[in-house]
């Protein structure tokens, strides 16, 4: 094997460049659905152009840019991420997965380096918790794991998410289109920040996933009674933003009893929604997401259903009335043998130190997992810093990164049939 050779300064600046189309009042901004996102979209595919890959969106709006291998008989090897964002956060948390891969594909055109296996590198439609309240939609559709139904999801402004995926040039109507088979993929491999304080803290450069975690989310509804705030006596009121309060205390009470156990669990209450949301009205109805992840399957299907069952006696109590409806489960994922071996090897022939560490993050490996085996590359983040303003990587950690799987996907080619 020939030494690696990409290149680190033309990844870098990829990735600001990227960065930078942000909603410039909330950087870093750019929600899937938006015309932020669709402006992304279009200089990621210009680059992914420019790179020398073929270049399409396909049926579930993933942006795709593929190289033909050697072997046509040979499964795809798929390298991906996403490139849309939290509101307000995530200004690596992404990008660097997808620019990592574009920069492993053109920098083996460059260096007439074919591999015996197609390569794909897939900017995966909104990832991130969308406005129609559904994440990893893309990863999903691959996987046969986005129902007909969720095409009826709608936002808060009326958009339907079929109408959605017309918009990001996706065919709602085709999705079974890009449905893979359980072997439908050679292996899959995505860089990632770490999201954590792990790898910083120990001084280790690479990061290789063990699993990822399990996520489930419920909508939980509390309806009481909107009424003037001046008007009407504290004895009179169904107030259900205190109700929704409860609910929060309790969802971090019960969490945090469960800190130490082997399989940690987190809860977290992100999103809520107030109606009317004025200051003079007692609020009448608050819509809220529980978010509950944990390596243990079992563990985050029963938190909310056991937690409603807890807070329904002090809410009735309030003249509340509370409901839960499960918006999506992702199951715990492994992360294959193989592409964890070969991400351990590669880390040590550029001389990089590396760890196992599972993540915390949710990712579309989960959803990829389901057509074949997966792997994760971690590089470090400051501070652990994610979701945030703040989230900030140096160049050589993402070089180092785009390294480790420019090697990964040149090992998994040479010994996966
Ligand atoms: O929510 C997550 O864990 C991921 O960042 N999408
Ligand atoms: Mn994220
Ligand atoms: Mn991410």
């Amino acid at each position: 094997m020939t030494a690696v050779a990409i290149d680190a300064n033309r990844l870098w600046e990829r990735i600001e460049a990227l960065s930078r189309i942000t909603d410039p009042d909330r950087p870093w901004t750019r929600r899937s659905f938006s015309p932020l996102f669709l402006k992304g979209r279009e200089w990621l595919a210009n680059e992914f152009r420019t790179g020398g890959l073929a270049t399409s969106i396909d049926a579930a709006g993933n942006l795709v840019g593929r190289l033909a291998g050697s072997d046509p008989n040979l499964k795809p090897i798929v390298i991906g991420s996403h490139s849309d964002t939290v509101p307000s956060g995530g200004r690596y948390d992404g990008i660097l997965g997808v620019l990592a891969g574009l920069e492993v594909a053109q920098s083996l055109v460059e260096r007439g380096d074919r591999l015996r296996h197609p390569l794909e590198i897939y900017d995966f439609l909104a990832e991130e918790p969308s406005e129609f309240g559904l994440s990893c939609i893309g990863s999903r559709a691959l996987a046969g794991m986005f129902s007909a139904s969720m095409r009826d999801l709608r936002r808060p402004d009326g958009m339907t998410l079929r109408e959605g995926l017309a918009y990001v040039g996706g065919d709602p109507e085709r999705l079974a289109s890009v449905r893979r088979s359980p072997d439908g993929t050679a292996a899959y491999v995505e860089v990632h920040i770490e999201q954590g304080r792990v790898l910083e803290q120990e001084g280790t450069a690479i990061g290789i996933v063990t699993d990822i975690v399990g996520i489930h989310r419920e909508r939980i509804t509390v309806k009481g009674r909107a009424d003037h705030a001046g008007a009407t006596p504290m004895l009179l009121r169904a107030d259900a933003l205190v109700g929704a309060a409860h609910i929060v205390g309790t969802v971090y009470a019960r969490a945090l009893a469960l800190a130490d156990s082997d399989k940690p669990l987190v809860a977290t209450v992100g999103k809520l929604d107030v109606l009317p949301n004025a200051a003079n009205a007692v609020p009448g109805e608050v819509e809220m997401v529980l978010e509950v992840r944990c390596g243990d399957e079992a563990a985050t299907r029963t938190f909310g259903k056991t937690l409603i069952e807890e807070v329904r006696p002090a809410l009735e109590a309030l003249r509340l009335e509370v409901q839960a409806e499960t918006v999506s489960h992702a199951s715990p994922t492994p992360c294959a043998p193989v592409v964890r071996d070969a991400i351990r090897a590669a880390a040590s022939s550029l001389g990089l130190s590396s760890r196992d560490l599972p993540s915390g993050a949710g990712h579309d490996g989960v959803f990829v997992a389901l057509t074949g085996p997966i792997g994760m590359i971690f590089v470090p983040c400051l501070d652990g810093r994610s979701h945030a303003p703040e989230e900030s990587i140096e160049p050589h950690q993402a070089a180092d990164g785009a390294r480790v799987l420019f090697e990964t996907v040149r090992r998994l080619d040479a010994i996966l049939g």
